[in-house]
């Protein structure tokens, strides 16, 4: 297997805030991925269970959320030991404990015409930002991006302001898009200022954002609570490693559970 956890992909994601590891997995393996993401879309939405990006006036971004627990290709591919390798890294810090958590598993799907996002950050913390990475995302491409069809835009070395993108930010020159081959993926810093690009295509563009979050702040790392909604068919399945990624068991020690018989 291609090694993409290497000195000089780490350097460009230092220095530019994102990194694109191209063809992690084969353009055969995005076809599946993207297959099943169109099946659970299409049966979410004919049980008009379909979730709407709200902030797109448009009602042309849709996700597919919890993708853990939908299919045991998606819980693959989230343990991909090279993006693993990245995250442990980016959260590195001197514990025992696990450096980071899954966040959020979810499909993003960009109909065509969609309209491109706010420009915006995905930690969820006050201004200034801290020195440090509190999230950092996996963006997964199912469909080659192109210049044409919404491809991530991010603004290069932004995870370095230490503030949120403002509105006039959004007309920004130097933007620019991550293009790339289906089964490629975009690891990005949570604070590089970043948005899903405008759709002009006939066709939808889709890909998977796997987000990881460090495991000290655990309200963004619980973006998806994952021990609500993570149910028994999928622990059953779930390798020790994914559980340690969904924090299953986080916090439980050796009788934490034991209740004494006199207890009042
Ligand atoms: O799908 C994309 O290109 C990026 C989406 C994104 O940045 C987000 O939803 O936070
Ligand atoms: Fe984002």
């Amino acid at each position: 297997m291609k090694k993409f956890f290497n000195t000089k992909n780490k350097k460009i994601f230092s220095r530019y805030g994102y990194v694109i590891l191209r063809n992690v997995i084969s353009k055969k393996k995005s076809k599946v991925l993207k297959r099943k993401v169109l099946e659970l879309y299409e049966s979410e939405r004919k049980n008009g269970k379909s979730y709407n990006y709200k902030f797109d006036k448009n009602n042309k971004t849709k996700r597919v959320w919890n993708l853990v627990n939908k299919s045991k290709e998606f819980r693959e591919i989230i343990q991909n030991k090279e993006v693993n390798l990245f995250m442990n890294w980016i959260f590195d810090r001197k514990t025992d404990h696990q450096k980071y958590f899954l966040s959020s598993f979810q499909a993003n799907i960009l109909l065509p015409g969609c309209s491109k996002q706010k420009l915006h950050i995905d930690s969820p913390l006050p201004e200034p930002l801290p020195e440090w990475p509190i999230k950092a995302n996996s963006i997964w491409m199912l469909d080659d991006f192109n210049i044409n069809n919404g491809a991530t835009e991010v603004l290069p070395k932004s995870h370095k302001l230490k503030f949120k993108p403002k509105k006039k930010d959004d007309k920004n020159k130097n933007i620019i898009k991550c293009i790339g081959s289906a089964g490629s993926v975009i690891i990005t810093h949570g604070a590089l200022w970043h948005r899903s690009g405008e759709n002009l295509s006939s066709e939808k563009r889709i890909a998977l954002l796997g987000c990881f979050a460090a495991s000290y702040a655990m309200e963004i790392a619980n973006e998806e609570n994952h021990s609500k909604i993570i149910d028994k068919f999928t622990l059953k399945k779930a390798s020790p490693f994914l559980k340690k990624i969904l924090g299953v068991g986080h916090g439980l020690k050796t009788g934490s559970r034991i209740v004494p018989k006199n207890r009042n």
